[in-house]
């Protein structure tokens, strides 16, 4: 197993169409075992190929919380094939947005159908946190991130911060200071 790193916004592979994959083989499988290594180290409750730059239709998933416990879920080729008229609102985090959040409506209720980690399909009701997280996964292999589904007024704001935030840890790298700079990154700065 590896840690790959997660890819952040704003970046043009992002944004690109994933491709189904043909089968589960082996290396879909070393792909799987690899992001839920990724997401639990982030750490997150689910990741999509595209965002450790592969962009193969694969998403997992591990959702632990009082209402929702799902264990590891492992999707290829992940379609929507129901979704409730009912709506639900979550405020929704990504891996690819550090630290950025924002409520998004989605349908409150779908279920999905996929290949799982052994290749056979699956359809699998979801509501709740899950249906949040599958439709946002699934999202990504659409090459969407949530802000595209908020104010563009909102979503510019928070792709700029991302942007100011990378072009300083670059410079500060090129300086050759802490990559994360936070009180210490000031400290430096003073003593520099
Ligand atoms: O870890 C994550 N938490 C989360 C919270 C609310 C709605 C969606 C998510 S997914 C996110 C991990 C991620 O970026 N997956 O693509
Ligand atoms: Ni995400």
């Amino acid at each position: 197993m590896a840690i790959k790193m997660i890819l952040t916004a704003p970046d043009p592979r992002l944004k690109k169409k994933a491709q189904p994959v043909a089968s589960v083989d082996a290396d879909v499988r070393q792909l799987m075992d690899d992001m839920l290594e990724t997401m639990y180290a982030a750490p997150g409750i689910g990741l999509a190929a595209p965002q450790v730059d592969v962009l193969k239709r694969v998403i997992v998933l591990d959702i632990d919380r009082e209402d929702t416990k799902t264990g590891p879920l492992f999707m290829a080729n992940p379609e929507i094939v129901e979704a409730s008229d009912e709506d639900a609102t979550y405020e929704e985090g990504c891996l690819s947005l550090p630290e950025h959040y924002s409520d998004v409506v989605r349908p409150a209720k779908v279920t999905v159908r996929y290949l799982d980690r052994d290749g056979v399909q699956k359809d699998l009701a979801c509501e709740g946190l899950l249906a949040t997280c599958v439709q946002h996964e699934i999202d990504h292999l659409d090459g969407i991130l949530f802000v595209d589904h908020i104010s563009s007024l909102k979503r510019n704001m928070i792709l700029r911060k991302l942007l100011k935030v990378r072009k300083e840890a670059e410079r500060d790298a090129a300086e050759g200071k802490a990559s994360k700079p936070g009180a210490m990154g000031k400290e430096s700065a003073s003593a520099g």
